[in-house]
């Protein structure tokens, strides 16, 4: 019984690896300009986890085979009190290997997070709610009107509390989907009214928290024109399932026209836009 125990742990150890080795099931095209460094750093751990977990599972077969009950022996169990010099040396070891994978990995991290966006970026408000996300653009003043959460009224569609009476507010749009531009730096400004939401957009190779009571600013930049799909990556309640967008990458021309337009322009040309770009094919 301990010999087919140990061959069951070989060959489940060894199914799970070539599930990844296959590459059948792995990240879509990465369309930022961090999405390489970002692969890269999850291949090396992937790599360094897969070989300890292999090698660990084997081992464990090994034991399960060398100790397993042969009906002859007449031998007691022994009890151990461990070795405080495996412990010390297997911890050490586990913390040099995660540390270094953590510090090997929080630069590109670091670099979309700690730093300024880059001068002349296209910044965009993100508003998250329970279930709905709201995306803030400045029109063309390049400037965002004035927001106050005393002015939020979602039976007028006033969902980020935008200041009718400030001057800026006037040519400002409100949309449900987000549309940045290609190959420019994309600054968010990432704010909740409720509860916790996550932005996530798979093909951009990012993923951020929104909490509430502060304002997360991120920066990256998109590489490939396209329609992606947007989803909150946070259980935020019993409709989180809907909370569902789009994020258009598109020309600069587009993004151009796109601010000059005035708010009901700018929907319908964003509609049209959504209709135009088809998601990428997954296959
Ligand atoms: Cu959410």
């Amino acid at each position: 019984m301990g010999r087919v125990l140990a061959v069951i742990i070989w060959i489940i150890t060894l199914l799970s690896v070539l599930l990844f080795v296959a590459g059948k099931w792995w990240f879509p095209e990465g369309i930022s300009s961090h999405a390489p460094a970002l692969d890269r750093q999850f291949l090396i751990t992937i790599l360094v986890v897969g070989i300890s977990f292999t090698a660990a599972q084997v081992g464990l077969g090994w034991m399960v085979w060398k100790y397993r009950d042969t009906g002859s022996s007449t031998d007691r169990a022994v009890y151990s009190h461990g070795s405080n010099r495996l412990e010390v040396l297997w911890t050490v070891i586990t913390a040099v290997v995660f540390i270094t994978l953590g510090v090997m990995g929080q630069s590109v991290w670091a670099s979309l997070r700690l730093n300024d966006a880059p001068p002349g970026s296209y910044t965009v408000e993100v508003v998250a709610q329970q279930f709905q996300w709201n995306f803030h653009y400045a029109g063309k003043d390049n400037k965002f009107g004035r927001t106050d959460p005393k002015f939020i009224d979602d039976g007028s569609l006033n969902f980020i509390g935008l200041d009718a009476s400030d001057a800026s507010s006037a040519d400002d749009a409100v949309t449900a989907a987000l549309v940045i531009p290609v190959n420019r730096p994309v600054e968010l400004r990432l704010r909740s009214k409720d509860v916790i939401h996550n932005f996530w957009v798979p093909q951009l190779r990012f993923k951020q928290d929104l909490v509430p009571g502060m304002e997360i600013k991120v920066h990256f930049t998109a590489n490939k024109v396209g329609k992606y799909e947007l989803a909150c990556a946070e259980l935020c309640g019993q409709l989180h399932f809907k909370m569902r967008s789009y994020m258009l990458v598109v020309p600069e021309e587009e993004i151009q026209s796109l601010q000059a337009m005035p708010q009901e322009q700018f929907q319908t040309r964003l509609a049209e836009l959504i209709n135009q770009y088809q998601l990428p094919n997954y296959q």
